[in-house]
């Protein structure tokens, strides 16, 4: 529905690379709101709980360095199958199958350095919102536009 809500994070990589304002673009003109942003340095603590699910993985200990090496922006967008709909635009976890368009797509070339964060699912969208976020962190707000927007 019109509520749901997704965790959107720039990663390092993307912060380094200049292209916040790129992605929060594409967020803004597809229709969604904002309803909470913040820049931060994130903790190797915080970071295991993002990635539970993958502390097995041969890949996790330089995951969880790349995450940590310098600032990431993370967000939280509003709006109709916000959480299916972030993903599909986001494109592929491996930037080598991402389609042309998607921000992996269009600015990424390996796994490593995938540019983005999109939450998979509702529970897990509901899940990383309160890790990253506190409450207050969360605006209510209403767009102006919002009844062209969705029903
Ligand atoms: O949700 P998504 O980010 O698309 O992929 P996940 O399977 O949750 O993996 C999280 C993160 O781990 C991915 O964005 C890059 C990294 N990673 C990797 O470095 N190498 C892999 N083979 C798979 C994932
Ligand atoms: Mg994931």
């Amino acid at each position: 529905h019109a509520r749901e809500r997704t965790l959107i994070a720039v990663k390092p990589d993307g912060v380094q690379r200049r292209l916040i304002g790129q992605i929060i673009q594409r967020f803004e003109q597809r229709g969604f709101k904002l309803v909470g942003m913040k820049m931060l340095q994130v903790s190797e603590d915080l970071l295991s709980q993002h990635y539970s699910e993958l502390r097995a993985k041969p890949f996790y200990p330089s995951l969880l360095y790349y995450m940590t090496s310098g600032p990431v922006v993370v967000m939280v967008w509003e709006g109709h199958n916000v959480v299916q709909t972030s993903r599909t635009m986001v494109g592929t976890t491996n930037p080598t199958e991402a389609q042309p368009g998607t921000v992996r797509g269009d600015f990424s070339t390996h796994v490593s350095r995938n540019v983005v964060h999109a939450s998979d699912s509702l529970e897990g969208a509901k899940r990383e919102i309160q890790l990253w976020f506190q409450g207050q962190e969360l605006l209510n707000w209403d767009c102006c536009d919002q009844k062209s927007i969705s029903e």
